[in-house]
């Protein structure tokens, strides 16, 4: 199989350096070309709780070089998934499969706008990972990867891919029912994203205060009315004590929301407590905690120039 992974970012890296354990061939597409070069000839560099170990992976800045690919994976920020799109016709075969593991809701549909919804595979991971330097990671927390069709069929290629996930070091499972899944991921980000960013705290800390823990509850019980009401089948039996779970589990994570933050980028707000406040429109549910917290963090990220 030939696969590539879109996004030299921390998820990006790990899923490359993981796979690049297996027999297929792997590539890393990064838009960066001088960036591109150097990860090529450096390797990638992991350390935490897999080691310290180094993986050699194919990198390059252009699709043409790569050619048509059995897989995609899209690991870059939701408001890159358009561009980076763009950028792959060259990879696109007849059955290329594309799959996003991305943070937020719309990436699959934004996929299956370019590759088809026979082609576009939704997933999320639970694994950690912190971007140290360009190609260097650190390996934070060990999670489940489940991926699985739009339409929830169980294809030969689905097994094939999921054996050669679990073969490579990333445990992995396929579901019938990806809104299920990328709406339970959504709820746990919804909770803790936006707070960290905001509060500058790491995971873990959310649930030791009152303030923030309030926050944190009413935010993720406005999530959980939304899905309900869109008859989106949770996970979790109690979705609330799972996302205290998270926080527990990856206590001393800092949060992709708040790795944005302090590196004074652009955070993926529209595509979690944004997207809650979008799918409410029109259900007649309230959703006022996730519309402050997506506008607080809006504040933060157009405002990095000014702030004291
Ligand atoms: O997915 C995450 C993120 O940081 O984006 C969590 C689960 C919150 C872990 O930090």
């Amino acid at each position: 199989m030939k696969i590539t992974i879109i996004g030299p970012g921390a998820m990006g890296c790990l899923l490359a350096s993981f796979l690049s354990k297996s027999r297929e061939e792997i590539w890393l597409l990064d838009k960066n070309a001088e960036r591109a070069l150097k990860i090529r000839d450096q390797g990638i560099k992991i350390e935490g709780i897999s080691g310290n170990w180094q993986a050699k992976v194919n990198v390059t800045a252009k699709a043409e070089e790569i050619g048509p690919q059995d897989l995609i994976i899209i690991a870059v920020k939701s408001y890159d998934t358009k561009g980076a799109l763009k950028d792959i016709k060259a990879m696109l075969g007849e059955s290329t499969l594309v799959l996003s593991l991305q943070n937020g809701l719309g990436n699959t549909e934004i996929i299956s706008e370019v590759a088809g919804q026979e082609r576009t595979l939704g997933g999320a991971t639970n694994h950690g990972a912190t971007l140290l330097a360009a190609g260097s990671i650190r390996h934070a927390g060990r999670g489940e990867t489940v991926f699985g069709r739009m339409d929830g069929k169980i294809t030969a290629e689905l097994r094939y891919i999921r054996e050669l996930f679990n073969k490579a070091g990333l445990e992995t499972r396929i579901t019938k029912d990806i809104k299920a899944l990328l709406w339970s991921k959504l709820i746990i980000n919804v909770g803790i994203n936006a707070l960290t960013a905001i509060t500058r705290l790491n995971n873990g800390r959310l649930i030791e205060f009152d303030g923030s823990r309030k926050i944190l509850e009413e935010a993720v019980n406005e999530a959980i009315k939304v899905a309900k009401k869109k008859r989106i089948r949770l996970i979790y039996d109690d979705p609330l004590s799972k996302v205290e779970a998270v926080c527990e589990a990856t206590a001393a994570n800092v949060s992709s929301m708040l790795q944005d933050v302090l590196k004074q980028r652009r955070t993926e707000i529209d595509f979690i407590n944004g997207a809650v406040v979008r799918h409410a429109q029109g259900l007649g549910i309230p959703t006022p905690v996730n519309a402050v917290l997506t506008n607080l963090v809006k504040a933060i990220e157009s405002s990095y120039a000014l702030q004291v």
